[in-house]
């Protein structure tokens, strides 16, 4: 394990780590999913299919959890097995809770918020998960942290649009307002995670890993701009849920929220766990896919990252 200078709280695995300083591709995953965003046993094929996706594609994969009071970037197998049995168990983690896992020695289900944040650090720009928190329906009070975080870290998440139980336009709005680019991957609207599309039109969209990571190369290096890229890449056609089906189980699973008081960090996966109940697990095949599909198209994203630094660096010494 190998330590970011200074950071006593963070430690990167050193295939990571060696992988990062040689300027090869590495994806970043998130933890909140397999404790909090799917039951056991479905969390631990999906954890596992993530990284083998990423692997496929040419990169490492790095899942990111607190473990024992450390932020750990690159969890161990077993240590990944250990998360998805215990589940709800762990605490779920963003980025302003990331300070107590680790003053108070606990372990932590990081969000997208605390795993950018940790990805940053460790040097890794490319973050794939299943859907980004936003703006919740009902309550604009309640945003997601991972808005903010994605504005201030210089890290593209791969994501199938936002959580279709959220505001979708109230949750395009915010990116913009934070100035998050959000680029379509194939797709002129906005994803809505379950579905394709959310009749939320796009400005900007690309149709090839390396057309992404020209934009990424483009703000990062050459233009020296820091804040992060939201790759809204839709679900596969054929996994994709029937618009109606959906839309009728989220208000269900909206409407047994408010019926039950259910708020704040407990409301995301009390909701993704009515939709799993509702849809006869219909949802879970669904974002196993989008997530799995996400993963592929990260490890691609970062394969092509890669070579561009390369040439960077090359041009840099010939000059
Ligand atoms: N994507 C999924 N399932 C999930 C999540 C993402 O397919 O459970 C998690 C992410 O970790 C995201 C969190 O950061 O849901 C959002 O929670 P909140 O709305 O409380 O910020
Ligand atoms: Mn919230």
């Amino acid at each position: 394990m190998t330590a970011v200078a200074g950071l006593t709280g963070l430690r990167i695995a050193t295939e990571i780590a060696s992988a990062v300083a040689a300027g090869g591709p590495v994806v970043a995953l998130e933890s909140t999913i397999v404790a909090h965003g799917l039951p056991f046993p479905d969390n631990l094929e999906v954890a596992r299919a993530c990284e083998a996706a990423v692997r496929a594609a040419g990169a490492l994969p790095a899942t990111v959890a607190v473990v024992a009071g450390e932020v750990v970037v690159g969890l161990a197998a077993a240590e990944l097995e250990a998360l998805a049995r215990r589940g709800r168990e762990v605490p779920k983690v963003g980025a302003a809770d990331l300070a107590v896992a680790v003053g108070l020695s606990g372990d932590g289900a990081t969000t997208v918020s605390a795993t950018t944040w940790a990805a940053a650090r460790a040097g890794i720009r490319v973050f794939a998960t299943g859907g980004i928190g936003g703006v919740h329906r009902g309550d604009d009070a309640d945003v997601s942290s991972d808005l903010r975080v994605m504005a201030d870290e210089q890290v593209c998440v791969v994501s199938a649009g936002a959580k279709a139980i959220l505001d979708l336009p109230r949750t395009l709005e915010r990116l913009e307002t934070l100035g998050v680019l959000v680029l379509g991957f194939g797709c002129a609207e906005f994803p809505a995670f379950y579905t394709r599309s959310s009749g939320l039109p796009l400005e900007h969209h690309v149709d090839t890993p390396s057309q992404v990571a020209r934009v990424l190369d483009a703000r990062w290096r050459r233009l020296g701009m820091k804040g992060g890229v939201l790759l809204a890449n839709p679900i596969p056609e054929a996994a994709a849920l029937d618009r109606a089906e959906i839309d009728a189980a989220i208000e269900a699973a909206l409407e047994a929220a408010s019926q039950g008081g259910v708020k704040g960090k407990a409301l995301t996966p009390f909701l993704l766990a009515e939709l799993a109940r509702t849809t006869g697990s219909r949802s879970v095949v669904a974002n196993r896919a989008l997530a799995v599909h996400n993963c592929s198209v990260a490890g691609a994203v970062a394969s092509e990252l890669g070579k561009l630094a390369l040439l960077a660096r090359k041009a840099k010494l010939s000059r």
